[in-house]
């Protein structure tokens, strides 16, 4: 029988759109790993963010993920699928409640895969720091019925009530290997986050349907011999008329999203950056399957 000296394990953080799951996960690994909006579905991709505890000999592996929801197209069910595959690989999970909303039936569902999902759970209550306490007591009330493992109440924003998230943790893992060189923070590629990380910014000023509409491919990316890192991206929106949106009159739109996203890249990567971003229309991309496994979902 092989022992192991450390323990170690995947954790699936699960809940509906905009508990704030990727903002928990940031919080808790010390890093941004994932973006983070106020548009339900930003998070499309299952993205690992990796926290190890050299003294304790723990790591934990965060598996965040798209808000499940009702889907609507290919993309929504794709996302759906993606959850619940990530769930069975857990060795636990994070439930994400919103703490300024009541328990609804997407919670309920949730709640019953999890049941069915036979690995310990944390049920976090989020966004306690605009919650009233009231509402907050409720809440563990109506969840303390679904028995699961623990219950912490936790503003992610303010990375208040974390530390015992993790504590929860560390003590649910079992013995194992480390799967990530412990000052690793994430699997994604950094080709992967620029992407992100200039969906992020357009996420913030898009109004209505264009989020949804929207995907950034990162085409190249490389230093150049200045020390200068190069980084050319498309984003992609689903018809003519949003084009003009994601540009904005005379280009204002595209120039702050670049600039936006340029300050963070070179917040995130330590280097200068210079940033090409362009606007294409790739019509009904989120009904095309084609073109899902061409922007890589
Ligand atoms: N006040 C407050 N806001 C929070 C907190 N945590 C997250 N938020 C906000 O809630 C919104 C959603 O956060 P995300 O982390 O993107 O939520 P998510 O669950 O990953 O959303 P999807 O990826 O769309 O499923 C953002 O505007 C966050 O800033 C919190 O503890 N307090
Ligand atoms: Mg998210």
């Amino acid at each position: 029988m092989t022992h192991f000296e450390t323990r170690s394990g995947f954790v699936s953080v699960v809940g509906r759109p905009n508990v704030g799951k990727s903002t928990l996960v940031n919080a808790i690994v010390g890093k941004k790993v994932a973006i983070t909006s106020s548009r339900p579905q930003t998070t499309r991709n299952t993205i690992r963010g990796v926290l190890t505890l050299p003294e304790e000999g723990v790591q934990i592996v965060l598996v965040d993920t798209p808000g499940i929801h009702k889907p609507r197209t290919a993309l929504g069910e794709r996302l759906n699928t993606l959850v619940y595959g990530s769930l069975a690989e857990a060795d636990a999970a994070l439930f994400l409640i919103d703490a300024t909303q009541a328990i609804g039936p997407g919670d309920r569902l949730i709640a019953e895969r999890l049941q069915q999902a036979n690995v310990p759970v944390v049920l976090v209550i989020n966004k306690v720091d605009i919650a009233d306490k009231d509402k907050v007591l409720l809440q563990l009330a109506e969840a303390s019925s679904w028995e699961f493992d623990a219950y912490v109440p936790v503003s992610a924003r303010n990375n208040d009530g974390t530390d015992l998230v993790i504590g929860e943790l560390v003590a649910m893992l079992p013995p194992g290997p480390f799967f990530f060189p412990p000052d690793a923070h994430s699997d994604q590629p950094d080709i992967f986050l620029a992407g992100e990380i200039i969906r992020e910014k357009y996420l913030a000023r898009l109004r209505e349907e264009l989020p949804h509409s929207l995907a950034v491919v990162v085409d190249d990316m490389e230093t150049d011999d200045k020390g200068l890192l190069r980084i050319s991206a498309t984003a992609y929106v689903e018809r003519d008329s949003q084009k003009g949106m994601a540009i904005g009159k005379g280009g204002s739109m595209i120039k702050a999203v670049g600039t936006e996203a340029r300050e963070d890249l070179e917040r995130l990567f330590g280097t200068k950056v210079f940033l090409d971003l362009r606007v294409r229309v790739e019509k009904d991309w989120q009904r095309s399957d084609e073109m899902l496994d061409r922007l890589g979902f």
